[in-house]
């Protein structure tokens, strides 16, 4: 049966990110998916001036009702940016609807990156978003986000394979109960500095995996978003965390680097799209090779 997916998240009209990457990134790999929308921007928030924006959260919970009245179920729920304390609540009620016992619930934390809380949210943001993390079998944040998290101070790294794995650890004890695993994004390992890469620690199996691949200058915006779209999609599509995770690598290096080529603007997103026609060929790579 075809897998089925909700993704949570507001639709930027320009800049690629949120529901413009998630919902094509997810119907690439055969996932039918069905979004909703928290909030309409004509642009995201990183770098531009001026965007409108329509917060939808009035229509979170009439959604999730509508959806469960008609018996819908999900393989996951997937949600990433919020925008504001009270709508990561009506997120978590939302999820409380929609979520039967087979679903996986995946949260990309979208709030901060390189040390700083983006300056759209309060204080209290991560807060909100550590009672959304306490309802996911995934989470998917970057070093800034976890510490928020947790509450510590961040270190920007690089970090020693140990001080990696506590990291991960501890956003470990942040998930359900019954949780698949959690994974870290943007980390740098001190043995090899020049490279950037995403650690997993895989609940279930007690087995942690790094994957990393060169760094690249500058950041573009967005890359969270083609990461933790990759991983549901290979998540639902039957994947071990630890493969999901390197092909979430893999896909948002490869975009990366034709969007570094093409010398596009880093706030206008990377270039997914030219990437989608061998997105499954990647998430089944071990499949094909085992036919
Ligand atoms: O990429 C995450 C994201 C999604 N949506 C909006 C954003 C951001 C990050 O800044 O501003 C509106």
């Amino acid at each position: 049966m075809q897998k089925q997916v909700a993704a949570i998240h507001d639709i930027s009209g320009f800049g690629r990110c949120s529901l413009t990457v998630a919902l094509p990134v997810l119907s690439a790999t055969g996932i039918q998916t069905s979004v909703m929308p928290t909030a309409v921007l004509s642009t995201h928030t990183g770098g531009f001036t001026g965007f409108t924006y329509r917060d939808l959260s009035d229509d979170i919970l009439p959604i999730a009702r509508h959806w469960s009245a008609l018996g819908l179920t999900f393989d996951a729920i997937y949600t990433g940016f919020l925008a504001s304390s009270e709508q990561v609540d009506l997120v978590i009620d939302a999820i409380g609807l929609m979520r039967s016992s087979g679903t996986v619930v995946v949260v990309d934390p979208v709030m901060a990156d390189f040390g700083k809380l983006y300056t759209i949210f309060d204080d209290n943001f991560p807060v909100a978003m550590r009672r959304l993390c306490a309802e996911a079998d995934v989470i998917v944040p970057n070093i800034t986000e976890a510490a928020l998290l947790a509450g510590v101070p961040y270190r920007e790294g690089p970090f020693l394979k140990r001080e990696i794995q506590d990291m991960v650890l501890s956003l470990a004890c942040m998930v359900r109960g019954d949780a698949l695993g959690v994974v870290l994004t943007g980390v740098m390992d001190i043995h090899d500095p020049d490279t950037i890469g995403a650690a997993s620690y895989d609940v279930r199996t007690d087995e942690f995996a790094y994957d990393c691949a060169m760094r690249i200058e500058p950041m573009y915006h967005g890359t969270g978003d083609v990461f933790a779209s990759v991983l549901t999609a290979a998540i639902v599509n039957g994947r071990t965390l630890a493969d999901s995770c390197s092909a979430a690598v893999r896909y948002t290096v490869d975009s990366i680097l034709r969007t570094k080529a093409a010398g596009t603007d880093n706030r206008y997103g990377v270039d997914f799209e030219s990437g989608l026609h061998k997105l499954r060929e990647l998430i089944f790579i071990d499949d094909d090779r085992h036919a």
